[in-house]
């Protein structure tokens, strides 16, 4: 694996101005001049190049489309290395830290997440890097086992109790996505952390995801509905998965235009809350300079979801990854989530 020689992390160059950089490709690009790949994330089936240290892939896959790559540019230097099962890329702004596992069956896998995230967690520990951004969590068979024994909720109880035992209260819970893949797949998280704190923001529609009643699980989903975190001359905001929750009620169970519209209902409360702590308007978190990602259920709902997200976004519909899989909450049929990264000063 393509590991860099060992650096002096208690001196890392600054980073240039607009240190990072977003970009979505039906191909793996080259660098930008003065740039290096922070993290890049594989949608589709085929085989990554392993001389690209900070390629993760998801296991999901884009719809009519082989292969898609979200990169995360930084415009200073990059170590990539791995610690125990964990592989690291650290600069200095941000410490990405991927662990991916075999697979866990629903019986297996509170144990399998507590165990990947206390990991998780530690290795983050060992970075320049203390307060977590976001995660993305990405599996198989989410919607596998019924009531509490389902995937999902046995990866909630894992999480929280992940949590707890480090002491990661709610108060600082980062954003996160938490999506399951359509075909098999490695058990893959992937966390940013950050020297900068990170402020989270809630979407006052919704009861904060930790603050869910029994009804969806002995423990709650630990994380925030967004967030954002400056940067020296930038602000990145993030976007948590979004889907048709009004309350902690999930929406229009069966009706993909309905839950669409509640989605997009949801991202457009989410950019003002996001708009109130950060330096941006409303309608610019997801203009330009955005990445979203769209994560439909049922292949056939793409070109209605497709129309209705264009419509919303208006500006730059290159910048969004239409994805086929599987949402946490079985009568979810889409989920959105998104990454804006606004100039400052
Ligand atoms: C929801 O709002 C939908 O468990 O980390 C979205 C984003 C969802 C993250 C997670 C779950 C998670 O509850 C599901």
């Amino acid at each position: 694996m393509g590991n860099s020689a060992p650096i002096d992390r208690s001196a890392f160059p600054a980073a240039t101005r607009d240190s990072l950089q977003i970009t979505l490709t039906a191909g793996l690009p080259a660098a930008p001049p003065d740039r290096n790949l922070l993290l890049a994330f594989h949608f589709g089936n085929r085989v990554p190049g392993s001389d690209s240290p900070g390629m993760v892939n998801t296991g999901i896959d884009p719809i009519l489309q082989d292969d898609l790559y979200e990169c995360w540019w930084y415009g200073g230097p990059v170590d990539h290395r791995e610690v125990g099962n964990a592989r690291i890329a650290e600069c200095d702004d941000f410490a990405v830290v991927t662990m991916q596992v075999a697979d866990a069956a629903p019986g297996g896998f509170r144990a399998a997440t507590r165990y990947l995230y206390a990991e998780l967690l530690d290795t983050v520990g060992q970075t320049r890097h203390p307060n977590i951004v976001r995660f993305w969590n990405y599996f198989s068979n989410i919607n596998l086992g019924e009531e509490d024994d389902e995937k999902y909720r046995q990866f909630s109880i894992g999480r929280a109790e992940a949590f707890e035992a480090r002491g990661l209260t709610d108060e600082v819970v980062p954003a996160a996505t938490a999506i399951g893949s359509v075909r098999d797949c490695d058990f893959t998280v992937i966390a940013l952390a950050s020297k900068h704190a990170f402020h989270n923001v809630e979407n006052p529609r919704q009861v904060s995801a930790y603050r869910y009643p029994r009804d969806y699980g002995p423990r709650s989903p630990k994380f925030s509905r967004a967030g954002c975190v400056s940067i020296d001359d930038q602000q990145l905001l993030l976007i948590s998965g979004t889907a048709a929750i009004i309350g902690h009620e999930s929406m229009h169970a069966g009706n993909v235009k309905l839950q669409c519209e509640e989605t997009l209902n949801n991202l457009r409360k989410l950019s003002e809350a996001l708009a109130d702590v950060g330096d941006v308007d409303a309608d610019a978190v997801l203009d330009t300079d955005s990445v979203a990602r769209v994560y439909i259920r049922n292949p056939a709902d793409f070109d209605y979801v497709k129309t209705c997200v264009e419509a919303f976004l208006g500006g730059r519909p290159d910048t969004v990854a239409y994805l086929n899989a599987h949402i946490c909450r079985r009568e979810l049929q889409i989920e959105i989530d998104a990454a804006k990264l606004v100039r400052q000063g």
